[in-house]
């Protein structure tokens, strides 16, 4: 699988599947979420809601992932996961490490090659970025899938550099 950064914005990427830093409920937010319903259009909410009524009552749990269809966005799908909120006195790794591990799983049940990730959990929720970069590289390169080529689509310089630090110490 190749690895390659970017610094640019999720929703204007060509690929199979973009991943989108969620919540529980599915019903959208602030950050990258806000921008991928905005972009989107109504139909991703609209199989959101539906994935609520049929399969996750109670919200899609934190470190799991689900798709969707991508709307009007260039990619074919969207997979939503639920990134943890940072603790600085827990260790929630493992759960960040979840999200990208059963969004590769979901990928390869979709038939994705090409997916490009957010730097999940690294804006609103807390996260500090150099360790959200060595846990999103980390468990990306070593989780076995169909995938080619996961692409890292990072908003700011900051989680830009970080991401190349990360990629550059494996
Ligand atoms: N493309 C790529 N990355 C982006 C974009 C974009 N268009 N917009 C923001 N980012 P966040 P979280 C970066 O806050 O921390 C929402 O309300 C951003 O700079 O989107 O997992 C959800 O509904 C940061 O580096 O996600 C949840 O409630 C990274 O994406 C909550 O936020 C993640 O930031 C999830 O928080």
């Amino acid at each position: 699988m190749d690895i390659t950064l970017v610094r640019g914005d999720i929703t204007e990427q060509q690929v199979d599947a973009i991943v989108n830093a969620a919540n529980s409920s599915l019903m959208g937010g602030g950050g990258v979420d806000g921008a991928i319903h905005r972009r989107g259009g109504p139909a991703i909410l609209d199989e959101c809601r539906r994935l609520r009524a049929s399969r996750f009552g109670g919200g899609l749990p934190t470190g799991y992932a689900v798709a969707t269809t991508a709307g009007e966005l260039p990619a074919d799908w969207v997979i939503h996961t639920v990134g943890p909120v940072y603790s600085a006195t827990e260790d929630r790794s493992e759960l960040l490490a979840s999200c990208y591990r059963e969004s590769l799983r979901v990928a390869d049940e979709l038939g994705a090659r090409t997916v490009a990730f957010p730097a999940v959990s690294a804006g609103i929720y807390g996260w500090p970025v150099h360790d959200a970069a060595r846990i999103a590289i980390g468990t990306v390169l070593s989780t076995p899938s169909q995938v080619v080529e996961a692409r890292f689509v990072l908003f700011t310089e900051d989680a830009y550099q970080a991401f190349r630090s990360a990629l550059a110490a494996v």
